[in-house]
């Protein structure tokens, strides 16, 4: 998968560098190109924004720059995602379909948000979606693409050192992932629960299952309200 991100503070970007996604990098999984916004602009200033048609607070990123930027960096097939804390949101099952993609373009707005001509323009052409990754607001796209790369990344086939830990993650079966614990056996006078240090699979399915339900019910019931009407079985209904 190629990545390209555009962000008039490519800096923030750099985490993406490090850890298990510079792996990924060195490695050939992914390959990421961090482009400076301001490399599009021709006056002295490189000025980026400019106030809003209709009046109000913050700045509005210039529709030129972003699309002589978008032009160049969209020059092959790509699949565009705006962060904006007024986008579709965020979620395991579209961090699932962007990981098939093979080029994704992040457009980073910062201030009020990029002049909506831009995104308008850009999906006469290609896909473009604006996403939110959460109901609060950020100063700018850029720990957004963060999170969402990722989110994204990780599913890549060979970025994890486990497949199987991406299928029992929280959200791939609509619940959150319940408890876990290593050694020692009773640590600080708290022990680990029985059943785990059974050796009984079926008896420790079920116990996880069990958990995760009840967290889902207490943190999120949201969630399950969500669920599909099979996804729930007999004993499920009883917990
Ligand atoms: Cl994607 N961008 C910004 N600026 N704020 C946000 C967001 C994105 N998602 C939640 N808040």
């Amino acid at each position: 998968m190629r990545i390209d991100v555009v962000t008039i503070f490519p800096e923030y970007l750099e985490p993406l560098r490090a850890a298990l996604l510079g792996r990924a990098i060195e490695r050939g999984l992914i390959e990421v190109d961090v482009h400076d916004l301001r490399d599009w602009t021709h006056d002295v200033h490189r000025s980026v924004d400019d106030s809003p048609y209709g009046g109000g607070p913050g700045m509005v990123m210039k529709p030129q720059i972003w699309g002589a930027a978008l032009d160049e960096v969209c020059a092959t097939p790509a699949r565009l995602i705006v962060p904006s804390p007024a986008g579709r949101p965020f979620t395991q099952a579209m961090a699932h379909e962007l990981a098939a993609e093979p080029r994704l373009v992040f457009a980073c707005g910062r201030y009020e948000g990029i002049d909506q001509r831009v995104i308008d323009d850009a999906a006469t052409r290609m896909p473009v979606d604006e996403v939110s990754i959460g109901d609060y607001v950020l100063i700018g796209g850029e720990v957004a693409v963060l999170v969402m790369v990722e989110a994204i990344v990780r599913l890549l086939p060979g970025v994890l050192g486990n497949q199987l830990s991406h299928e029992q993650d929280s959200f791939s079966d609509g619940l959150l992932e319940g408890p876990s614990y290593t050694r020692p056996e009773v640590w600080r006078g708290l022990a680990v629960p029985e059943v785990l240090r059974s050796g009984n699979h079926a008896l420790i399915d079920r116990w996880r299952r069990d958990q995760a339900l009840a967290r889902t019910y207490e943190r999120r019931p949201d969630l399950l309200a969500a669920l599909p009407e099979d996804a729930l079985d007999q004993h499920d209904h009883a917990v």
